[in-house]
């Protein structure tokens, strides 16, 4: 597929995904949810895809989704609109592989859902996160008040939703909405360092370890430590841990082959 509204590269085991609609805030509108789409899923059948980056071109990460869209959907347009996100991101949430959300500028509504679907955010000091839909006559649809109660806590999550409040990546960064902040500059050579150092580690292993985690977050403690335990099984059916643990007694570097 030729992509208009992001632009796909390789880098060694990594994928890096941009949202290009500069001009538009990168907002998400129809076209781009259909290229997000087909891009994860390029992404999942490629081997040789350890780790993802996801980004955005320009001034914003993403500043939501489509308002000039969405203003005039009737209400079966504005379900299956609310159906393509909402698929998109649980996809991207689910990829058997790490996402880092790279976010640069404006992280808003749909925009601050997205990276909230990412495994990890690493923010831009000048990045701005919030949920605005309540202002708009709306509510958050692509997961907003799920992810970020799980991530904030019920408290904190209802003060952003319902006053709508922009925030700093600094004041993310402390109620945990983001793991770290950095000088707009090494963003992105910041979020290749962390994913060529998760790539390093077995690929499978991580995999499970997403799954268990993703997975385990919904379940009952017990139920959880089951999961763990049967992933950490499976790992013994990898060549990757007979390498992992063979190189680790001999001494020598470890060369994990995704197998
Ligand atoms: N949609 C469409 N266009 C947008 C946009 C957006 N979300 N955000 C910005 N733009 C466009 C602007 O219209 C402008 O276009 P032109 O006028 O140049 O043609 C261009 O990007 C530059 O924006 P500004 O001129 O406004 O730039 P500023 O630096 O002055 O302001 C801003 C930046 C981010 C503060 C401002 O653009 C802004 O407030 N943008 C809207 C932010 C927002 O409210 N985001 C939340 C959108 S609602 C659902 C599924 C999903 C959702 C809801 C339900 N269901 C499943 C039911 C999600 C909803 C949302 O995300």
């Amino acid at each position: 597929m030729n992509y208009s509204n992001i632009i796909f590269e390789k880098e060694g085991n990594l994928a890096i995904v941009k949202i290009n609609r500069p001009k538009a805030l990168n907002a998400l509108n129809s076209d781009t949810l259909k290229e997000l789409d087909n891009v994860i899923d390029a992404i999942a059948q490629d081997d040789e895809v350890y780790v993802v980056v996801l980004t955005g071109e320009g001034k914003a990460f993403v500043a939501g989704a489509d308002i000039s869209e969405m203003k005039d959907l009737n209400p079966m347009d504005g379900r299956n609109f609310g159906m393509l996100g909402n698929k998109v991101f649980r996809k991207l949430e689910n990829l058997g592989k790490p996402v880092i959300a790279a976010v640069n500028g404006f992280a808003l509504g749909g925009g601050c859902e997205l990276s909230m679907a990412c495994d990890i955010r690493i923010a831009s000091n000048k990045a701005k996160f919030g949920q605005p839909e309540a202002g708009l006559g709306i509510t958050p649809g692509f997961g907003g008040t799920q992810r970020l109660a799980r991530l904030v806590g019920e408290g904190m999550a209802k003060q952003l939703i319902y006053t709508g409040d922009i925030i700093t990546s600094e004041e993310a960064l402390r109620i945990g909405l983001v793991n770290k902040v950095v000088e707009p500059e090494v963003l992105l050579d910041e979020a290749k360092g962390m994913a060529n150092k998760i790539a390093k580690n077995a690929p499978i292993a991580v995999k499970l370890c997403k799954a268990a985690i993703n997975k385990g977050m919904q379940m009952d403690i017990d139920s959880a430590l089951m999961y763990e335990a049967e992933v950490f099984g499976l790992c013994f059916s990898t060549e990757d841990q007979k390498e992992g643990m063979t190189a680790f007694v001999e001494k020598r570097e470890k060369e994990f082959k995704n197998r």
